[in-house]
């Protein structure tokens, strides 16, 4: 595809021009890694006839999962919200749970869903994970643990959190949804806390399409999880635990052992993409590539872009010119899960404490990335951003024609 330059109002589509891609282009598009051993290994799920219920694939990915990590459990799950439900409720979290509301809602509902109440509490500026500050001040008599989500790959202030969790004897759990093969102060992501939780589905680093899992150095702590996600069975007649249905599908592991292995060339790629943004985004006012420490490892699975005041033009408006482009990058984690039902209802005032995530709400771009995005693709938002960046504040882009809109 040849590139239509952007350099006038006018070679925007949303004034009207063609758009710079031919197709939609989404955050989350799936790393699907090698579609023959996939296959490969569909056919053996299906010679073997064994489906569901801890099959052989399951067990193994497990096992692969828990070697790479460096953990001592991996109980993989359908999902990572189901997984989150699983491990709050196997750590004996109770009452009060505290939580981001600068994350994905299922953070929260996890917490809600067995029937505890989710104290939102702020979170840093700087990694956007929560703070643990801010966890000082919302706990109560009522607490009994913390959740911190390793927002973008990022880590929480673990070392921190751990040290509330001993001072207050409260358990701890971390959302690593985003967090699978990155690092913190060198190890990987999934012994921190009383247990780490990670999702699998179709648009994260790694994926199972769907699938999760928990991951703990507890012995006794991932037995009862292994239990709950089984509807409590420990023999064929004998129920011993309560339980959900938690279980992994062999088809799910299938998928996850096919990708297990290019997890360091998506990783590359999506390094070299991140390089190639931060290139084609240098020196504009107003825009920041959230940075990464040199240090750690990262999957750079979410490329998180904040609009600042210094940018003529609000978030809002930049994201409708790239999706004009066909580019269709997302406001995450927008409005906050403070602002979305029932926390909203239930605690109709819990945003005067949530002044960061207030502000990042408003603020954030997350772009499209991963081995599946033209290379166009990111020279597109560099331009439209350049374009934009040299108006002054306030300009109307162009005449009547102009379909921005100032929704801020
Ligand atoms: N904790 C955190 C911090 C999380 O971010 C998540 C999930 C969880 C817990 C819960 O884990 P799971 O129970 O989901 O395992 C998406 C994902 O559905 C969700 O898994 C993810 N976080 C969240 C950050 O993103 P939406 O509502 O944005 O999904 P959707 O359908 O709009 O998909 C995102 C984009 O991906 C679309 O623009 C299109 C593209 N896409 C999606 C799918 C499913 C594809 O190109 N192909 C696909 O197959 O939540």
């Amino acid at each position: 595809m040849t590139q239509k330059p952007i350099r006038t109002d006018a070679d925007l589509a949303i004034n009207g021009a063609p758009p710079a891609l031919d197709f939609p282009v989404h955050v989350g598009r799936p790393n699907v890694a090698d579609r023959d051993k996939f296959m490969w290994l569909v056919d053996d799920i299906l010679d073997r006839n064994w489906l569901t219920n801890n099959g052989p694939m399951v067990c193994e990915l497990e096992r692969r999962i828990a070697d790479y990590l460096g953990v001592k459990h991996c109980v993989a799950m359908c999902n990572g919200t189901i997984a989150l439900e699983i491990a709050i409720r196997a750590v004996g979290m109770s009452g009060e749970v505290i939580v981001p509301s600068y994350t994905f809602i299922a953070t929260a509902h996890a917490v809600s869903w067995q029937g505890l109440r989710p104290v939102f509490a702020d979170v840093s500026a700087q990694d956007h994970c929560i703070d643990p500050e801010a966890v000082r001040r919302a706990i109560t008599p009522r607490t009994t643990g913390i959740v911190g989500t390793h927002l973008w790959g990022g880590t929480c202030d673990v070392e921190a959190l751990e040290d509330i969790a001993r001072e207050h004897n409260l358990k701890l759990v971390f959302d690593a949804a985003h967090a699978f093969g990155c690092s913190h102060n060198g190890q990987r992501v999934g012994g921190f806390g009383d247990a780490e939780v990670f999702s699998f589905h179709a648009t994260k680093f790694f994926n199972s399409i769907e699938g999760g899992a928990v991951t703990t150095n507890d012995d006794a702590l991932a037995e009862q999880m292994r239990l709950m996600r089984n509807f409590g069975f420990s023999g064929p007649d004998t129920v011993s635990h309560p339980g959900t249905n938690g279980k992994m599908t062999e088809i799910n592991a299938a998928m996850g052992l096919a990708n297990l292995d290019a997890i360091s060339s998506v990783m590359d790629v999506n390094k070299a993409r991140h390089a190639a943004y931060a290139a084609a985004l240098d020196g504009i006012p107003g825009l920041h590539l959230m940075p990464v420490k040199a240090e750690e490892e990262r999957n750079h699975q979410y490329v998180v872009l904040e609009v600042d005041a210094a940018f003529p033009y609000s978030r809002d408006e930049l994201l409708e010119t790239l999706t004009a482009e066909n580019i269709l990058a997302r406001k995450y984690f927008w409005p906050g899960c403070h602002r979305m039902e029932p926390y909203r209802s239930l605690q109709p005032n819990a945003g005067r404490k949530l002044l960061v995530t207030e502000e990042l709400a408003e603020r954030i771009v997350v772009l499209p990335t991963g081995p599946n995005l033209p290379e166009e693709a990111i020279n597109v938002v560099g331009d439209v951003c350049q374009l934009l960046s040299r108006r002054a504040a306030g300009t109307v882009l162009s005449d009547n024609k102009l379909r921005l809109r100032n929704v801020s």
